[in-house]
């Protein structure tokens, strides 16, 4: 039995703090390090420096801008493990697939998977020998066509997206699938930052962050609630560490004391890394319970409501901006009043924080005269993630904070195309204006109901209204929730395509046919009829720009992901709505269709020209609310009265701690890189349950011991995993934490947040058990 991760041996799991700041000569170690083991170490060199420069390529790393001005060198050590996995020479072909079935790759790690190599020809599922064979193009192309046109309807095939996919790709993927009739778009930002797009759309009108990256350079106070950026975007360090330096308040929100956000070391700054100097990268740090953020944030409003009471009866200076509120937002009595509403209690016991603290947040917001706040994944994967981010926005709202310079929104996206690819209309609840544009563009009449998101479409799958699956990049079966259920359902389609640059779990938890489609990545020379391309990507702060790949395909029989969606189109639709291998055979003619259709693109490819590319603008950042009310909206929303999911309480069983799933810093998503986390001090292992010390002693276990986590849900699912090793942390008492993918299986499908559908992957009500049986057997065994 190989249920290990391990690729080619097994290093020796260890715990040991790490003592160094984030960044640095750590991080420059570990990008040495990814080079010497590199078989492309040269290679791999060359592409780093010409990683987010003008005329290179965009990173295919996280979402993070940089400054368009500053001549910096612009990577980091996360991003430069992304390039490198993807620039392997190491190739998964024919010879592969013919040594592995696919029952003895299921029984490989993530890791071992995906560190076989690039994916360098089309392959077709042969179900007599077991085993993924060569194919053509053209009859890969044809199986799916065959099989969308014997469909009963449209909206019986899922079309996923993953955030890598480029704005020319995402647009022909959209084009396709809705003059096929469907506005079935799951997408990995379902998972992600749904919640934010929802919350902020109905708050201000648009749903982005209102931001950009010079507003860094002018706030008096940045917040960065629910987010690593250590880990998960090296390059917001420096923003926060400069900060820092001049005076500005950095809070930091988080359970847990990540490195980054507490000391950075910049590897481009020689002083710094010969001194072995560091600089913190916050002034304050705050660490709730999971899930009591909307707490801490309401409490921080109902102090400045009560010094705004104060001041108005003293005859001081206003604490509100009763200018802005007047001119600009709608709902301010109705918010203050629930505010009113909301017990000190309530709060204090909801938050997981003192009434100290969140008062000394309050005042650090009030300080600032221009303030941005930053979120991610701890903010969005909650019930009441909606909720929440409204109450960051009705926070800012109160003292002018949205749509001046130094101040405003930030929700810190994850892939590096995830905005972009909404932008290009990935949506499966699409607005009405952009059909509009489409159906008067390409005289078709297109679907106008709304499709499934992510855990919709499994549902649909499971039950058997949905028959085939195409994946546009990502790891379908490991992203998402309930690993089992997921994996059932697809193989209950009739076929299921997964277009890919490595091998992953989604090939192998695979429909009756199944079909894999190796694509170029971000690194890759793109070349087509008309000569080289670029294609264009969308930032966390709504600039697009162009990104050209670098190096020699490796092998002539991978296409680019605008081609391959062609021939899937043309197979299907022949030329309706437009010529298909027309379009692809000069990006260019894409970005003309979507200057036509999508605000903002207007002459897209003139001014796809200026170096640094060119600002989408934002409605709200220019504060311009398209609301029905035509204002800001405070949103006065109840504070949820118990953070426990009724079908926990219903269980009878009460939880013995709350997970939440998180990233490691050697791993991109389901992409596991190697076996370290190193600013969390782990080494060699992944299946770790992070517990405050005092909680395994309560629970009756000890430290070091191995443990089955089950979840503790109302339904006929068991939800288990086993033989996880106890670590003792620094984690607020009552919390646990264990890495994403491997505790997938634990998140109910059913458990996702209110109004954004997104899995609660940060709140997972949890029991442990004493590790089960079977498994101690064969470890011993094996
Ligand atoms: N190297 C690397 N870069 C990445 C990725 C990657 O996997 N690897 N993934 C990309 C993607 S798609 C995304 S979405 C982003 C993800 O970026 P992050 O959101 O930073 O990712 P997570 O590891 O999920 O981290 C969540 C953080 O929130 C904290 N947290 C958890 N629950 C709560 C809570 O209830 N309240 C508060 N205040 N904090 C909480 C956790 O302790 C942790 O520090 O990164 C992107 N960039
Ligand atoms: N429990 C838990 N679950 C989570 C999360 C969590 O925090 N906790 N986070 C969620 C979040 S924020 C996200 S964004 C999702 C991520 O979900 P996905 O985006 O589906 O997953 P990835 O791991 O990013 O996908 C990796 C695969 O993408 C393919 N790939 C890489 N580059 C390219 C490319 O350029 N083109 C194509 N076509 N394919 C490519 C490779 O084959 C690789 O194996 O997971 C979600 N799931
Ligand atoms: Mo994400």
């Amino acid at each position: 039995m190989s249920t290990h991760h391990q690729a080619d041996k097994t290093p020796t799991p260890r715990y040991k703090p790490y003592k160094g700041p984030a960044g640095g000569w750590g991080a420059l170690i570990s990008v040495a390090q990814a080079w010497l083991t590199s078989d492309n170490a040269l290679k791999n060199l060359r592409m780093m420096l010409k990683t987010n420069q003008n005329g290179g390529f965009d990173c295919p790393g996280c979402a993070w801008g940089d400054s368009p001005e500053s001549g910096l060198v612009k990577f980091c050590e996360n991003g430069a493990k992304a390039v490198n996995w993807e620039a392997t020479k190491r190739r998964v072909d024919a010879a592969f697939f013919a040594k592995h079935s696919v029952s003895a790759l299921l029984e490989q790690s993530d890791y071992w998977l995906e560190y076989q190599g690039r994916l360098t020809e089309p392959m077709r599922y042969n179900p007599e020998t077991d085993r993924y064979t060569p194919v053509s193009w053209e009859a890969a192309f044809a199986l799916i066509a065959e099989h969308l046109q014997d469909l009963a309807s449209p909206d019986q095939a899922e079309f996923y997206t993953s955030g890598r996919a480029s704005n020319e790709a995402a647009y022909l993927y959209q084009l396709f699938i809705r003059a096929f009739g469907s506005n079935n778009f799951p997408d990995c930002s379902n998972m992600c930052h749904e919640a934010s797009g929802v919350a902020l759309a109905q708050s201000i009108g648009v749903g982005k962050g209102t931001v950009t990256f010079d507003d860094f350079e002018h706030a008096d106070a940045i917040f960065v609630l629910g987010q690593n950026p250590g880990t998960n975007h090296p390059r917001m360090l420096e923003p926060l560490r400069e900060a820092v330096k001049r005076g500005a308040q950095v809070v930091c929100v988080n359970p847990l004391k990540e490195r980054g956000l507490e000391r950075f070391q910049h590897p481009q700054h020689p002083l710094e890394m010969l001194t072995n100097g560091d600089r913190p990268t916050n002034t304050a740090y705050l660490r709730p319970a999971l899930g009591g953020d909307m707490a801490l944030l309401r409490g921080m409003a109902k102090f400045l409501l009560q010094w705004e009471r104060d001041a108005q009866a003293a005859g001081e200076p206003a604490v509100f901006d009763h200018g802005f509120l007047n001119e600009h937002t709608t709902g301010i009595l109705d918010y203050t009043a629930s505010l009113d509403d909301t017990a000190w209690d309530h709060l204090v016991e909801q938050s997981g924080l003192t009434l100290v603290d969140i008062e000394r947040a309050a005042r650090m917001y009030l300080k600032g005269k221009n303030v941005i706040m930053c979120w991610a994944m701890g903010i969005t994967q909650h019930r009441h993630s909606v909720q929440t981010i409204q109450e960051i926005a009705n926070l800012m709202l109160l003292r002018g904070n949205i749509g001046r310079p130094g101040a405003g929104l930030c929700p810190v996206r994850g892939h590096s195309n995830v905005q972009g690819d909404r932008t290009m209309g990935i949506n499966e609840r699409p607005p009405v204006a952009f059909l509009d544009a489409l159906e008067s563009r390409f005289k078709f009449k297109v679907p106008r109901e709304n499709g499934h998101n992510v855990v919709e479409a499994i549902h649909a799958m499971l039950e058997g209204r949905a028959k085939v699956f195409i994946g546009l990049g990502g790891n379908f079966a490991q992203a998402t929730p309930d690993s089992p259920r997921t994996a059932q359902a697809l193989r209950n389609c009739d076929l299921t395509v997964q277009i890919s640059t490595k091998l992953n779990r989604s090939h192998l938890m695979h429909g009756k046919e199944a079909l894999i489609l190796p694509c170029l990545g971000r690194t890759d020379i793109d070349i087509q009829a008309q000569g080289p391309q670029a294609v264009t990507v969308e930032d966390s702060f709504s600039m697009v720009h162009a990104s050209n790949g670098q190096l020699q395909p490796l092998s002539s029989q991978m296409r680019s992901e605008p081609a391959i969606i062609a021939g899937m189109a043309a197979a299907t639709l022949g030329t309706h709505p437009i010529d298909w291998n027309w379009v692809v055979a000069d990006y260019s003619r894409i970005r003309e269709l979507i200057a036509d259709t999508i605000p903002g693109f207007k002459d897209f490819n003139t001014r796809l020209q200026h170096p640094g590319g060119f600002y989408l603008g934002n409605s709200a950042g220019a504060r311009q609310w398209n609301t029905p009310t035509k204002r800001a909206n405070f949103r006065p929303n109840v504070l949820p009265g118990d953070l426990i999911d009724e079908r926990t309480r219903a269980t009878g069983r009460l939880p013995d701690l709350i997970l939440q799933s998180m990233r490691s810093h050697d791993q991109y998503n389901t992409t596991i890189y190697g076996l370290d986390d190193r600013y969390r001090g782990v080494k060699g292992q992944r299946d770790v349950l992070f517990v405050n010390e005092a909680d395994i002693v309560r629970l009756g276990f000890k430290p070091g011991q191995k443990v089955d986590i089950v979840s503790i849900w109302n339904d006929q699912h068991e939800r288990r995993v086993k033989n996880f090793t106890l670590l003792a942390f620094d984690i607020p008492a009552g919390q646990a934490a264990a890495y994403y993918p491997e505790v997938n299986p634990l998140v109910p499908l059913e458990s996702t947040g209110a109004g954004s559908h997104t899995p609660t992957s940060k709140f997972v009500a949890i029991c442990l058990e004493a590790a089960s049986p079977s498994v101690l057997i064969a470890a011993n065994a094996g």
